[in-house]
């Protein structure tokens, strides 16, 4: 792994929030581990290994029912170890993967079959080069027959460089951590009411995770982050959804207790309304449709 890398905590604090039956974890990465599945040549950074074993694991602690993995770009669109984990997890995950327009049809039943329902468009710059638009247009086209949708990750400040493009998805659009808003700004300020528009489009939905990566306050209560995920889930109950974001690629800062993350949702979702929707109605109607 690189010198830097800050690996997940390996005992994570017991969370008092009681999650409701059947809650979804709907953002979380396995890496490797790297000697049976190797990270791939074009990525831009080695993590620790953590694989669907610990993953699963956390899952238990944490009083989750089930995952959505999410391919991360280490593995590039190498997607073995996202499948091993899905078969492993025997229906309890479903699977967003990373692939190429020249992906195979046979790839891709096989990733349905496994419990792929989606693709990850990156546009975030450290992790991924980027791509003309008719690139993802190519796989659009490969997926839309399955009922795949698309999660785009980008940062606040190039959404409106990539707003024609993101409007034009035909699919279910999901957006990975808010868009990163930068939350020095106010929630009702011009950049925010950009993401906050865009959400107002009906297929366009978000993850309210990562307040460990988009925090200047800091842990455990991550403060600053809490009004802007809680006014997604107000203000668009139904089209968000919540992860740990385990094994926290790229932190820098710090690694977050992840039962400190667990109990900023009822902080974000006040209601037991809000937090059925959040964490169970909505991962099961997005990815557990059969
Ligand atoms: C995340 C965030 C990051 C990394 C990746 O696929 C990835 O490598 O998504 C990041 O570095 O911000 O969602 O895991």
């Amino acid at each position: 792994m690189d010198a830097d890398w800050l690996c997940f905590d390996p005992a994570p604090s017991k969370p008092a929030f009681r999650l409701p039956p059947g809650a979804v974890d709907a953002h979380c990465h396995v890496f490797g581990p790297g000697d049976v599945f190797p990270y791939a040549p074009e990525r831009k950074y080695t993590p620790c290994d953590a694989g669907k074993d610990r993953l699963f694991a956390l899952r238990d602690f944490l009083g989750f029912d089930r995952n959505v993995i999410v391919q991360a770009t280490c593995h590039g669109a190498d997607n073995r170890a996202l499948v091993d984990a899905l078969r492993a997890a025997r229906g309890r995950a479903r699977g967003v993967a990373t692939v190429r327009p020249d992906v195979s049809d046979a790839a891709l039943a096989e990733m349905h079959d496994a419990g792929v329902r989606g693709v990850r468009f990156n546009f975030v710059r450290r992790l991924v080069d980027p791509k003309p638009d008719a690139y993802y247009r190519g796989i659009i086209e490969r997926i839309a027959p399955l009922g795949w949708h698309v999660v785009i990750y980008f940062e606040a400040a190039d959404l409106e460089e990539r707003w024609d493009f993101f409007t034009s998805l035909p699919t279910i659009v999901v957006v990975d951590h808010m868009g990163r808003p930068d939350v020095t700004q106010p929630v009702d300020g011009p950049e925010f009411g950009r993401f906050v528009r865009l959400m107002e489009r009906g297929n366009i939905w978000s993850k309210v995770t990562c307040p460990e990566r988009l925090s200047r306050s800091g842990p455990p209560a991550y403060d600053d982050v809490v009004p802007f995920a809680r006014h997604l889930v107000e203000a668009f109950p139904d089209r968000v959804l919540w992860g740990t974001d385990w094994p926290h690629p790229n932190m820098t800062s710090h690694m977050p207790d992840d039962g400190a993350l667990v109990d900023i949702i009822p902080r974000i979702a006040p209601t037991s309304d809000l937090q059925r929707k959040l964490l169970v109605d909505n991962p099961l109607r997005l990815y557990w449709t059969e």
